[in-house]
């Protein structure tokens, strides 16, 4: 049966007649030329919340993201970086991201590409590349000097080419030091800057030759691109406050770019195709406000057409409650009351005192023990207490490793000049570490 044949527009098939397993002539799109591609990133899974982990808020989301791709008939399914939170994760996340890709490959989505963060181990996820591959869902864990093994064609069930995705991971140091065209003696952020530029200009050069297909072709990226906003001191995963890459400087020959690593949805710098999914459920309390969606991006041939994002539905609620102590037991109360048919809160608690309160954390235990809530944070802001007093109270979980070493800096009394190098060299000794470590 040539589906060529079939006039657009003309219902082939009964949407209740669609059989479970995949199987070639129900996986045929009737519409040609027209793809719904699906793109997230950032789920984290795995992640340890202070004491805790997000195994069900992970698993709601994702059953409901299978939902997602079936009701809207998604054939492309795009996930740009942090796959998972670390790069040894706990097997219950492997058990998620495995049984997720099983209900995929089990629905019309034909196609699946994920690509590597800079939170992922890029050899955990390429371990089980060839296996993957042969049921469609492409892995690109890190990155090569051949731009060409970003450069993924996905094939139609005739064989002919459908659309192309450059699956760029996050590029580490190594990757970048190959691509930069400058040698060293240059500022490490303008190399940086260089690098990722030249490492894309050489991906949408091996992806040109298919634009004459007039097929959806499209990029990935985890980085900061320049205007986008996180949603709290999410830090930059290059050195220096700079950003990476600025929204234009992707090569025009993709017509949409799937951007991973700001938690917050956001189009960037003026252009609809160049977007920020944002993460899947809120990983910190300062992510709380933002609102978690999946971006649906259509296109009809190589055309990029509509944009519409998609609610995660909240499974947990991360809340951050301020007040006297009296302000917080009413917070709480009503808190207790809002959200009963949701996971229980988890609660960051900041009461607001003049006055010592004894024992502030047992009389909040009591106070909540019988509530629809967690308070898993508390932090006391001693107005009787001077600002430097009340720094000293700030605990160590809730600074940075380079805030430390600010504070410790502070504390030697050198002059500020003097500083500034230090805390260069501190940044470049953390991102080298963190690359060992993520290895
Ligand atoms: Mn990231």
């Amino acid at each position: 049966m040539n589906l060529s044949l079939i006039p657009i527009g003309t219902p082939t098939f009964d949407q209740t007649f669609r059989p479970h397993f995949s199987f070639s002539i129900f996986n045929s799109h009737p519409y040609l030329g027209h793809m719904k591609i699906l793109h997230t990133s950032d789920w984290h899974l795995g992640q340890k919340f202070i004491s805790r982990d997000r195994e069900e808020e992970h698993r709601l989301a994702l059953d409901w993201l299978v939902q997602v791709i079936e009701n809207e008939d998604v054939e492309l399914l795009i996930v740009a970086g942090d796959v998972f939170d670390i790069g040894n994760p706990p097997n219950y996340a492997r058990a998620l991201y495995y049984g997720f890709l099983k209900k995929i490959i089990r629905t019309k989505c034909r196609h699946v590409v994920i690509t590597g963060g800079n939170h992922d181990s890029p050899q955990m996820l390429d371990a089980p590349r060839e296996l993957l591959q042969l049921l469609d869902v492409h892995v690109v864990g890190a990155a090569t000097e051949e731009p060409n093994s970003q450069i993924i064609v996905l094939n139609d069930d005739k064989g002919e080419p459908e659309a192309v995705v450059a699956a760029v991971p996050f590029l580490r140091d190594q990757d970048l030091r190959r691509a930069a065209t400058s040698d060293g003696g240059q500022d490490r952020v303008e190399r940086i800057k260089e690098g990722i530029l030249a490492h894309y200009e050489a991906v949408g050069k091996a992806a040109e030759p298919f634009a004459q297909l007039k097929i959806p072709m499209l990029v990935t990226a985890h980085l900061c691109v320049t205007g986008s906003e996180a949603s709290d001191k999410q830090d930059n995963i290059y050195l220096g406050n700079t950003e990476n890459i600025r929204a234009d400087q992707f090569p025009d020959v993709f017509g949409y770019v799937a951007l991973g690593h700001i938690h917050r949805p956001q189009a960037i710098g003026g252009m609809k195709q160049v977007r920020y999914c944002g993460s899947l459920i809120p990983l910190s309390f300062s992510e709380t406000k933002d609102e978690k969606s999946v971006t649906l991006v259509e296109f009809k041939k190589d055309k990029l057409g509509k944009i519409s994002l998609q609610t995660v539905p909240v499974g947990r609620r991360l809340k951050t409650i301020e007040g006297s102590f009296e302000e917080v037991q009413e917070k709480l109360e009503s808190l207790n009351e809002r959200y009963k048919d949701e996971l229980a809160p988890w609660v960051e608690v900041l009461v607001d005192t003049d006055r010592l309160i004894p024992n502030l954390n047992g009389l909040l235990h009591d106070f909540t023990k019988d509530m629809h809530l967690e308070i898993l944070k508390l932090k006391v802001k001693n107005q009787h207490l001077p600002l430097d007093k009340q720094l000293e109270n700030e605990q160590l979980e809730d600074l940075r490793p380079i805030d430390v070493f600010r504070k410790k800096l502070e504390s030697t009394g050198r002059p500020p000049e003097d500083m500034e190098g230090l805390v260069e060299t501190f940044r470049e000794l953390e991102a080298w570490m963190n690359e060992r470590v993520r290895e």
